[in-house]
């Protein structure tokens, strides 16, 4: 398969080439600095006014990014199952209102109806196996306008789903399903809010899985006993450990879980919008719950509690637990938001001056942080993963000749990892950016990687110069 490389997102995408290159500069430069505050990733005048230029230039469009983007997100062909992480964030700028102006089309109420700014929900595809993200299958930006208010004087309830802000879930599942290969299977991952019956009646099919948190207490078609009841009467299946780690709202502990799964008929919900859909009137699912013994439960906290539903098939405890620990996947997409947000990309300071320049920026800066998270990811926890998820051929021969340079003598200054994988470049990429290299230690953060990123890629220009001067010479020999 052809991989556009590292250094390649917008080619064919854009407009021009002009604003295709600087487009590649503007993403470069954000992964170098790691911010997407203007001021702090470009380092001359002359670049500021060009990135200031580019996000404000109307001659290319948002979808037009996203469409570039999301063809990144190419799985190897050898890749079976996806898993495909929806879910939705604010990108809040009711500090900057001042300067963006109420009139601005872009910029909107948000879940406070007195604050300002617009929804981002992407879909993150991870490798199953190798529990690293391949790219963004899609992108949806949107906000609310200030004259529509709340959802209970937009009789919300009367809206057609194809008019309500939830159909996001099902678009984005159809758009994963577009871009992706038919070899693969996916399983769509939401949470809470992805319990919608329209999307279990219309995203599954034949290589495509649901597997989502359940809100609803819903209706079982044929039966007088709610999903809930039946999931609680069931027996149960297994009983395991489940180490919690401290945070707001719970305390550190091992807790004693119970699981049970039945296999469930949803029932299509009364209609109230005067016009039915064409859904049929039940679906077939999985049901999963997984509830903590009352022995374990701390004083003042709620058991965990988890129900899941599912189209994988669940024929015993270890089909439902494989569903739960897909489930558990879903922190990167939250790590995403975090990376984008607080850990120093700084989205929400970002002093670009409309909507649509911001809503630009923040689809580079999704790619930029999701790059950034894949090689920690890869250094961290998977060591074989290979590492044409994120570079082209040449570019991973090059970093083979780089680690010649950056390998000490000794055994402890190797590169511990096999060629080819994304660790081992990772420990090339952490070595150039002035890390010592030895496992005891602390590891590279975001910021040495995206230091080693940008020093690779400085090298690699230069090699490519190098190496076309070569060629140049040998046709004239
Ligand atoms: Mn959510």
């Amino acid at each position: 398969m052809k991989h556009r490389g590292y250094n390649n997102y917008f080619k064919g995408f854009l407009s021009d080439f002009r604003i295709e290159k600087r487009a590649e500069k503007v993403l470069k430069d954000m992964q170098k600095i790691g911010n997407t505050v203007v001021n702090k990733y470009c380092s001359t005048f002359r670049d500021k006014k060009a990135a200031y230029e580019l996000f404000r230039n109307p001659s290319f469009t948002e979808m037009e990014l996203i469409d570039a983007i999301t063809a990144k997100c190419k799985p190897d062909q050898r890749t079976g199952h996806l898993l495909c992480i929806q879910d939705t964030t604010e990108i809040n700028y009711t500090k900057h209102i001042g300067r963006i102006g109420k009139e601005d089309a872009d910029i909107g109420p948000v879940t406070k109806d007195d604050n300002a700014g617009y929804f981002c929900h992407p879909m993150l595809v991870i490798d199953a196996r190798q529990r690293l993200p391949i790219g963004l299958s899609s992108i949806q930006l949107w906000n609310r306008s200030w004259d529509k208010k709340n959802r209970h004087e937009r009789e919300y309830q009367k809206l057609n789903i194809e008019d309500k802000e939830s159909y996001r879930w099902i678009k984005s599942a159809q758009q994963s399903q577009e871009l992706l290969p038919q070899s693969s299977q996916l399983t769509i991952i939401g949470d809470r809010e992805a319990d919608i019956y329209e999307e279990l009646a219309r995203v599954p099919n034949e290589r495509t899985h649901l597997l989502i948190r359940s809100s609803v207490n819903r209706k079982l078609y044929g039966q007088d006993i709610k999903l809930f009841d039946l999931l609680a009467s069931q027996p149960i299946e297994q009983e395991y450990e489940l180490p919690i780690q401290h945070n707001k709202k719970r305390k550190k502990r091992l807790a004693k879980m119970s699981l049970k799964y039945a296999k469930v008929k949803i029932a299509k919900p009364k209609d109230k919008t005067g016009k039915p859909s064409d859904d049929p009137k039940w679906v077939e699912m999985w049901a999963i719950e997984a509830r903590e013994f009352p022995e374990t439960v701390p004083e003042k906290e709620d058991p965990i509690l988890w129900r899941l539903l599912t189209t994988h098939q669940i024929s015993n405890s270890h089909d439902a637990l494989q569903c739960i620990e897909w489930y558990s996947t879903r922190w990167v997409i939250e790590e995403l938001f975090r990376v984008l947000k607080s850990k120093g990309m700084q989205v929400e300071s970002s002093q670009l001056e409309t909507g649509s320049a911001l809503k630009k920026q923040l689809i580079l800066a999704l790619q930029v942080a999701l790059t950034t998270m894949t090689l920690k990811m890869a250094y961290d926890k998977n060591h074989v993963a290979k590492a044409n998820i994120l570079f082209s051929l040449p570019e991973i021969e090059f970093i083979q000749v780089l680690n010649k340079t950056v390998e000490g003598d000794t055994q402890k200054q190797k590169n511990p990892f096999d060629i080819g994988t994304i660790a081992y470049c990772s420990w090339v990429l952490g070595r150039l950016s002035g890390w010592s290299g030895y496992a005891s230690q602390p590891r590279p953060g975001y910021i040495s990687f995206k230091r080693g990123l940008d020093i690779f890629k400085i090298k690699y220009e230069g090699y490519l110069l190098a190496m076309s001067q070569l060629n140049n010479n040998k046709l004239k020999e």
